[in-house]
């Protein structure tokens, strides 16, 4: 009699182990499934490469964590409404030094300087986008190598001897028209469709018309995306906008200085608007306005402080090795990564900058 009992005991034991075995290796399968479910999704939305570069660094500044950018009380915010700010280097000319501007130095500039921006110069004029249209491949090549590093890019229409905007209109319109439409799932692209506007124009007979010409055109695109609009004198001219802005909750105003040119009075001009209209400097350097002479960087040093204070997102000028003093690299040093040996007076600033 008890040995039956021990025989029906121990089947009953044997067969709930093997049940809980098999509800166990089903829930694992269930998980599987649904992982792969998710990644798919995140993959079908993406370049197919997309993923690889995120999985190394897991970082609060980046792409995949803030998502499409918005502006709140005029200032950057990211998907979950918190402030952001962006830092990064901008090309030079890409013409001339697009090269310097590859996939590792670019990595580097992330996992090194901390940098979430880069900033891609596209000049229309001197021997430009307008006289050689296949620079669009090289910055094609940069924008996409920008997103599977999972920062955030500017795509900048880089206007500069053409002062007036309006000059090269519907080359601008055409080209926003196809890069919106190549970028309009990432959230990574910010437009700036006037790099620096200067001479006889105003911002209401000139700038503003062209740019809601173009803006128009990008949100045919995109209704999300970040645009930048270039302001009068080399984007010096703020204070132009704020009882003309442009209807349009996604725009930002650029706002451009060279340290050893543009001092106090450039910043108080900046606190004067900085209530009214969300601004963007989309370039700055250490250098005198023409990129060279100096380094002026106690004056840098006060516009650092100044940026951070009120949370305005940047892009240094320039990522190049040209001798001159607003370059991050010594003269003709070759490199494909950050290092502290081929930096100049800049170069050893704007690190500083970043990291901060
Ligand atoms: C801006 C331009 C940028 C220019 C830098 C420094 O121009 F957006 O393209 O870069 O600021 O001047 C310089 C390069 C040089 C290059 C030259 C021409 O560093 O290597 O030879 O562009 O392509 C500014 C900014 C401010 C003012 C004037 C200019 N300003 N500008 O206040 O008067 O005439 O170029």
């Amino acid at each position: 009699m008890k040995k039956k009992r021990i025989v029906v005991l121990l089947t009953l034991l044997i067969i709930s182990i093997f049940t809980i075995f098999i509800f166990n290796n089903n829930l694992k399968t269930h998980e599987n499934i649904n992982n792969k479910n998710s990644q798919d999704a995140i993959k079908n939305n993406k370049d197919e490469n997309f993923n690889e570069e995120i999985k190394e660094v897991e970082k609060t500044n980046l792409v995949s964590y803030n998502g499409w950018l918005n502006i709140e009380n005029n200032t950057l915010v990211n998907e979950n409404h918190e402030k952001i700010m962006l830092k990064g280097m901008s090309t030079h000319g890409i013409q001339w030094y697009g090269n310097l501007a590859n996939y590792s130095m670019i990595k580097s500039l992330r996992d090194e300087w901390n940098s979430n921006l880069f900033r891609v110069a596209m000049y229309t004029e001197q021997n430009g986008y307008i006289e050689n249209k296949e620079l669009k491949q090289k910055l094609i090549e940069i924008v996409d190598n920008v997103i599977k590093l999972d920062m955030y890019v500017i795509i900048d229409w880089h206007i500069l001897s053409d002062g007036d905007p309006l000059i090269h209109k519907e080359e601008a319109k055409e080209f926003f028209d196809e890069i919106s439409n190549r970028y309009k799932d990432y959230p990574n692209v910010i437009y700036e469709i006037c790099n620096e506007p200067n001479g006889n124009i105003t911002w209401d007979d000139n700038i503003k018309p062209y740019a809601i010409e173009v803006i128009d055109v990008i949100r045919k695109n995109s209704k999300n995306s970040i645009i930048i609009v270039g302001t009068g004198t080399w984007s010096q001219d703020i204070d132009k906008v704020s009882n003309n802005k442009i209807d349009d909750d996604l725009v930002m105003y650029a706002l451009h200085f060279y340290s050893g040119t543009h001092t106090e009075w450039l910043r108080e001009r900046a606190l004067n608007v900085l209530n009214e209209i969300p601004i963007f400097v989309s370039e700055w350097g250490v250098s005198d306005l023409s990129g060279n002479n100096g380094v002026y960087l106690d004056e840098a040093e006060k516009w650092v402080n100044f940026m951070n204070e009120n949370n305005i997102s940047w892009a240094n000028w320039s990522l190049s090795n040209k001798d001159e003093s607003s370059a991050l690299l010594l003269p003709n040093s070759d490199i494909t990564e950050i290092k502290d040996e081929y930096l100049s007076q800049s170069g050893h600033f704007i690190k500083k900058a970043m990291l901060e």
